[in-house]
Formats: structure tokens, C-alpha cells, sequence
């Protein structure tokens, strides 16, 4: 399956949405009103663009129609793609931080349920597709589940993987982890954590705790703080965004079950808000279904025709 194809089945929900909104504005000869941009704001308010990125898109639909400049579906269609590619490529997504003298240590966050053991196992998929070495640390110490689902994934990539006693200090096994990776001369080692936020104190306390002790194994470490949202819960994302980004330099976004909702649109918001490279997109629960992030395939994809 080519990646635009990934990207079009993954976000099929959201793109049938926007298609629905979309057509239906123009009717027959009655000329667009106020009625016509209040629809158009809901309709794409829906697939959580969110209020900032809706406004500028109406305010342009609107520009663009008083001069004569939409007559057709397709022109709302190359307004609307024109102005969320721009904002996803602004800023422009930095390059990953690659360390030259040694694996390259991943750290990823998020709270539980947002995809991060599975992004992990994704993750080391690709990387060793490309011929990488790759070792994983269970830091999810906190639930048996974390452990188990970790050594599963492990198991079938044929990937090692370093764990710790359930309940034990995930930050040891941060530790040990970049210790083995550096002895097995890997080119990534990426690190789960537990997302349980019992207080907002707690989690950055422990994740700030698993953060200087990475440093301690490798100081240039970690190279990458990556964020897991699970894009299906909307404009929550935005807040969960919004919140770890205050406790963490988070360098990357993987924002996960993209397919399967409607709400797509909630990766422009984010992009637009809080400005976070978007690294890489879960588009189902196959090994194979975490594709990097691109901007053209994914504004290609959401208004890519298909049932309305
Ligand atoms: N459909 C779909 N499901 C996903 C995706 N990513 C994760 N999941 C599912 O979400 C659930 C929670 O994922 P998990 O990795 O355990 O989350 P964690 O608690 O953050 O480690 C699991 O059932 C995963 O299979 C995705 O991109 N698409
Ligand atoms: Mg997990």
C-alpha cells in the first residue's frame, strides 16, 4: 500500500465529513450569506480544526468568493488545502535530533490509552525495516499490562527489549536500557513511560525523574521528547497537548487512531496552536499502520473524494 494510501483510508471518516459539509453550500443560484459561512463554521468546527484554524479558513472562503474566486466545490476544496498546508508546515518540521556518537534515545509520553506502548512497536518496526538497531525500555513499570504488551511487541519484531519489576522505578530501566543500547551498539533506544496522572505533580515529578536519569546514561540524552495523542477524543487533545507541553520540551507529536474517527482535523489545531513537529500518525493497529507524518499526503488525504 503506497503512504497516500494509508493516509486516505486512515482518514476516510474525517474526509467524508468534510465532504458532506462542503457540498450543498452551492445551490443552484442562491448566492453564499451569512447562513451559508455560519454552516461552513460548524461544519469544519466538527472535525475539530478547532475555532483559530475555522476563522481563518471561512474569513478566506469569504474573501475569495467576494471576489469571484469560488465557483465550484473544488475551489473551496484548493482554498481550504492551500491554508492547512501552510499551517502545518509552519513552522517547518525539524529534522530528528540524531546522536552521532551513539543510539539515539527516544523518550515517549503521554497518558495511558493515547498508543504509546503500540507507537513504540511501530516505531521500532520501521527503524528496523531501514536496517536500524533497536533496543526498547519498558518503563511502563506501573501497570502489568504495560510490561506484558511490551514484551509481546518485543517477542515478534525480534527487538530487545530491557524491563523492570512491576511497580519497580521506571527510571532504572530507562537507565539500564540506554546502557544496553549503547553496548549493543543500537542506533535507537526508546523508552516507554506510565501515563497514569493520579496529579499533575506526581507525573512530572516521575517523568522529570526518568528524564535526568537518561542523562545520567548518556548525557546528550534524551534526543527526542515525543508526545502519543490519541486523536479520536478531539479538542482534548489539544488540552493534553496543551498541558504536557508545559511540563515537557516536547519535540514530536505521534498522534495516534487517526483512523476511526472523524476528528482528523484536531492534527491542524494542534499544529496551529502549540507548533510541535508532527513526527509520525497512527492510521490503524496493524505493525505497519504508523506512518511518518506529511503534510502534503495528509491535506491530500482528508479532502480526497470518496462517499459522501
Ligand atoms: N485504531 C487504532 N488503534 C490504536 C492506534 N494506536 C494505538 N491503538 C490502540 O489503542 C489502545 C491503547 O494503546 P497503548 O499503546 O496500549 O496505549 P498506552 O497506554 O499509551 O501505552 C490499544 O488497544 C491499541 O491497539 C491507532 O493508530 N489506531
Ligand atoms: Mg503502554
Amino acid at each position: 500500500m503506497s503512504i497516500f494510501s494509508f493516509f486516505k483510508k486512515g482518514l476516510e471518516k474525517t474526509a467524508t465529513s468534510i465532504k458532506r459539509s462542503i457540498s450543498g453550500l452551492f445551490t443552484g443560484t442562491k448566492a453564499w450569506d451569512d447562513e451559508t459561512y455560519a454552516k461552513l463554521e460548524q461544519a469544519l468546527i466538527a472535525t475539530d480544526l478547532g475555532p483559530t484554524v475555522t476563522a481563518t479558513l471561512v474569513a478566506d472562503l469569504k474573501d475569495r468568493y467576494i471576489r469571484g474566486k469560488i465557483a465550484t466545490d473544488a475551489d473551496i476544496i484548493a482554498a481550504c488545502s492551500e491554508n492547512i498546508l501552510a499551517i502545518l508546515n509552519t513552522p517547518p518540521t525539524p529534522p530528528i535530533n540524531v546522536n552521532p556518537d551513539g543510539p539515539t534515545v527516544i523518550l515517549m509520553v503521554g497518558v495511558n490509552g493515547s498508543g504509546k506502548t503500540t507507537s513504540i512497536a511501530k516505531l521500532a518496526h520501521s527503524f528496523m525495516q531501514e536496517g536500524k538497531k533497536v533496543v526498547l525500555g519498558a518503563g511502563d513499570t506501573f501497570r502489568a499490562a504495560g510490561a506484558t504488551q511490551m514484551q509481546i511487541w518485543a517477542q515478534r519484531l525480534g527487538c530487545p527489549v530491557v524491563e523492570g519489576k512491576l511497580g519497580g522505578d521506571s527510571a532504572a530501566v530507562a537507565f539500564d536500557a540506554i546502557k544496553a543500547g549503547i553496548a549493543r551498539q543500537a542506533d535507537y533506544v526508546i523508552i516507554d513511560t506510565a501515563g497514569r496522572q493520579h496529579t499533575r505533580g506526581d507525573l512530572m515529578a516521575e517523568l522529570e525523574k526518568v528524564k535526568r536519569i537518561i542523562g545520567k546514561a548518556l548525557p546528550s540524552a534524551p534526543h527526542e521528547i515525543w508526545l502519543t495523542v490519541d486523536a479520536s477524543i478531539g479538542s482534548n487533545a489539544l488540552t493534553q497537548a496543551r498541558e504536557f507541553g508545559k511540563l515537557f520540551p516536547i519535540t514530536g507529536l505521534v498522534l495516534t487512531k487517526l483512523d476511526g474517527t472523524g476528528r482528523g482535523g484536531i492534527v491542524v489545531a494542534i499544529k496551529q496552536e502549540l507548533g510541535y513537529p508532527v513526527r509520525y500518525v497512527g492510521l490503524g493497529e496493524t505493525i505497519d499502520a504508523l506512518q511518518p507524518f506529511n503534510a502534503e499526503d495528509f491535506t491530500a488525504a482528508l479532502f480526497a473524494p470518496g462517499e459522501a
